[in-house]
């Protein structure tokens, strides 16, 4: 018989929204019942459908209140659904607040489900550095009933940061196979203004200070002046601007795409050769498995989780974080050498196929549910 699972994320985009989403939807596919207790609908959710329920947390807003208290709402929420749906686990994407928020509804609910949080990094790696809420992601991690994290690296920068000895088990992200994979679209690259001789390198992210984004575009530079080139930019956020002028004053704006948030990354995916993500803090890195997914070797840094999706000579090369150099030589490397290319193009798809394949990781997530409810 299938569980009853509550999912409460960030529903806007991000990729931990969109790990939770995906979770969501396979382990309803399996057979369970899955109600997302979230403030919107989960972008990749579109409309609940069979075994899928969408409870929406509304925080009103009260002129006595300065902030309006969404933790609050939600714990209430999460009790109220879980106590009519009869929950069997309600599983949080991000220990602050979600984590702290379970452990409210647990008790208001009279200890009737249990908590699983997945730890995706920014928790751990920004807000574990303030020590006025450290103590309440502690808390939060260790009041669950169990806790993932999305890489090894994470494990260990949580247990360090704040010295916990909890038990974290680590479950990598995955991707829906059936829209990350290569496939033909025709037309884009001309849609795009791409020449066919030109080679396509691509970054998509939230354009946070945290992502480095000037590196890659002095990476894209650096290949460019070797190479006919493209580089196609996906994602908006804080450092856009400076991007902006330092693409007009490198004089690249013809070569360099600012595409902005799209929904048809597969698509973009489908026409790059190369994937880049020179973050300096990253505990996963989901656009480099996305690339994978779609045969697109990867050049990525070596912080946090990044070394364990790319492998090394394999599926990509890794350089170090700051290191525009290496990065530049590393992407003419693989993008001048053909038979090097198709090599790391079909390494990366396996291991997107294996390593990362749904069916393995969903069972991670079943694995654990099971344990922590007392049933191997
Ligand atoms: O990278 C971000 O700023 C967004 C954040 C999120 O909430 O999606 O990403 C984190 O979770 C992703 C999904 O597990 C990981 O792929 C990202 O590496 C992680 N970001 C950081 O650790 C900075």
């Amino acid at each position: 018989m299938g569980l009853k699972i509550g999912i409460t994320c960030y529903p806007t985009i991000g990729g931990s929204g969109v790990v939770a989403t995906e979770l969501g939807k396979l382990l309803a596919q399996k057979g369970h019942e899955i109600h997302f207790i979230t403030s919107s609908m989960p972008f990749r959710l579109e409309k609940p459908s069979r075994n899928i329920y969408f409870h929406e947390v509304e925080v009103n807003q009260y002129a006595v209140f300065r902030y309006p208290p969404y933790d609050l709402t939600l714990a209430s929420k999460m009790a109220e659904v879980a106590l009519r749906e009869k929950l069997d686990i309600l599983h949080v994407h991000y220990a602050m607040p979600h984590a702290v928020c379970a452990f409210l509804a647990k008790e208001m609910a009279g200890g009737a489900f249990k908590i699983v949080t997945t730890l995706h990094g920014t928790d751990i790696t920004v807000l574990g550095d303030d020590p006025s809420l450290s103590d309440m992601i502690r808390f939060g991690i260790e009041k669950s009933d169990a806790v993932t994290a999305v890489s090894q690296d994470l494990v260990h920068q949580t247990r360090d940061m704040l010295h916990t000895n909890k038990e974290i088990v680590p479950i990598y992200n995955f991707v829906d196979e059936d829209t990350y994979v290569r496939r033909d679209i025709p037309d884009l690259k001309k849609e795009l203004g791409i020449e066919e001789n030109e080679k396509v390198l691509i970054h998509i992210s939230n354009f946070r200070r945290v992502k480095r984004v000037p590196d890659i575009i002095q990476t894209f530079k650096n290949v460019h002046d070797q190479l006919p080139s493209k580089l196609v930019l996906i994602g908006e956020g804080p450092e856009f601007p400076i991007v902006r002028d330092m693409v007009r004053d490198l004089g690249i704006e013809e070569y360099v795409l600012f595409l902005g948030k799209k929904e048809n990354v597969a698509d973009l995916l489908s026409i790059s050769d190369l994937v880049l993500l020179l973050s300096e803090k990253e505990s996963f890195g989901l656009i480099l498995l996305e690339a994978a997914a779609c045969s697109v070797p990867a050049i990525g840094t070596r912080i946090g989780g990044i070394p364990e999706v790319i492998v090394d000579g394999e599926t990509g090369f890794i350089v170090t974080c700051g290191d525009i150099k290496a990065a530049s030589s590393r992407a003419l490397e693989v993008l001048q050498n053909p038979g090097l290319h198709e090599k790391m193009a079909s390494q990366a798809f396996k291991r997107a196929r294996t390593t990362f394949g749904t069916e393995h990781i969903l069972s991670q997530y079943e694995s654990v549910y099971y344990h922590v409810l007392g049933k191997y």
